[in-house]
């Protein structure tokens, strides 16, 4: 049997536009090719068809003696957009090395530069494994995935340049799917990256640039552009300067998390194994879940790196007013807790999804000095308080 599938398109199918040349059934057809098999559940590739267009599936039969019967009566259909919430809510790119350090003397050598190291990191962040059969990058880099490609929940998988490249920087073993279509290159100025199902319907697509407030040391200066705390983005923080960071390891993590925990934190500050987060051995009214958040000593008084409130003028939409601040340093890696900048007028209620970050300068130490502010000027006739959160 053979299977036969073609758009068609005339001032009778849907999202016709007016005056547009009619597609005949005839002219674009994607063939299965003659199955040696009964096959009633035949898959084209999802490239074969898009959504809003109509499409007519036919099948035809070959006899014992070799004869063709004639294509069936067709079966005529709309194609919906594909269901990309599992897509969604699992996928993050948790990294992008677009402007890798300049290639050494003996990778030039070997007729490499810079950007045969360049890769994308993809996370699965939900519960269940995702198959990306149907998945591709469409826009900054063109790569389909291998068809049957599952990323098991929590896992990474890298898509690159180049991959003998690769593995001499980074070593082998790494959980690398493929490399991209070969004369693609990731923009050092920035540009449109889209993770697409099917054949374009968006997964995750945002815009990264090399210029502030977007991290600045991963063109070029030797780090990666990281995404904050994965497990805890929502799909359109890909577009948020202030959800990534510059990587910590110099070259980035392909295939590994770059972030921090409190345990991990709490061993490498003298705080040995097993701390409390609620403890304060050094007394200075921080506890440690605190000194984590505020990237400040546990074991040193860190009264001076408290966060600061200060009335700043600021400019919004061009106008200059006063406003209520908040400043602070940020564990930037850290993946396993959430900070949360509160207003109040009463020390009693306190609102924790209104106020606005104005600016995260990185250190490049892990660190950011974030600052927010209300969202409304200052007036001589209220009062307002300002308070951070942090929760693990
Ligand atoms: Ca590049
Ligand atoms: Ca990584
Ligand atoms: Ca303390
Ligand atoms: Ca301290």
């Amino acid at each position: 049997m053979e299977w036969r599938i073609s758009e068609i398109s005339d001032p009778t199918t849907a999202n016709y536009l007016a005056g547009a040349p009619y597609i005949y059934e005839i002219e674009n057809s994607t063939e299965s090719g003659e199955q040696t098999t009964f096959n009633a559940d035949y898959r084209f590739p999802s490239l074969s068809t898009g959504p809003g267009k109509t499409y007519r599936a036919r099948v035809r039969h070959q006899d014992t003696s070799g004869r063709w019967s004639h294509w069936s009566e067709p079966a005529e259909f709309l194609v919906s957009a594909p269901d990309v919430t599992p897509y969604v809510n699992a996928l993050r790119i948790t990294e992008v090395n677009y402007h890798p350090s300049p290639a050494t003397a003996a990778e030039l050598s070997m007729g490499w530069s810079d950007s045969d190291f360049e890769y994308i990191e993809l996370q699965n962040i939900g519960s269940v494994a995702i198959n990306l059969t149907d998945a591709r990058f469409t826009k900054g880099v063109d790569y389909d995935f291998p068809p049957g490609t599952m990323i098991q929940p929590g896992a990474f998988l890298l898509v690159i340049k180049n991959q003998a490249a690769f593995e001499s920087r980074y070593g082998i073993g790494l959980p690398v799917i493929g490399e991209w279509q070969f004369d693609d290159k990731l923009s050092n100025g920035g540009e449109n990256v889209k993770l697409s199902l099917g054949s374009g319907t968006a997964i995750i697509e945002f815009t990264y640039d090399d210029a502030a407030p977007w991290p600045t040391s991963p063109d070029g200066g030797g780090s990666s552009l990281t995404l904050i705390s994965p497990d805890q983005t929502q799909p359109s923080d890909h577009s948020d300067p202030f959800a990534w960071a510059a990587s910590q390891q110099q070259g980035g993590t392909p295939g590994s998390s770059d972030g921090l925990n409190f345990d991990t934190w709490a061993q490498n500050n003298g705080l040995g194994a097993g701390a409390s987060m609620t403890d304060d051995p050094d007394n200075d009214g921080l506890n440690n879940l605190m000194e984590y958040a505020l990237a400040s000593n546990p074991i040193v008084d860190s009264r001076s790196d408290l966060p600061t409130g200060e009335i700043r003028l600021i400019e919004v939409d061009g106008n200059s007013d006063s406003y209520l601040t908040i400043s602070f340093r940020r564990q930037l890696t850290a993946n396993d807790i959430t900070y949360t900048v509160e207003l109040s007028e009463s020390l009693e209620v306190w609102a924790p999804d209104i106020a606005v970050r104005v600016s995260s300068a990185d250190n490049g130490d892990g660190t950011a000095i974030e600052v927010w502010r209300a969202p409304m000027p200052l007036d001589a006739d209220s009062q307002q308080f300002v308070r951070l959160k942090v929760r693990n």
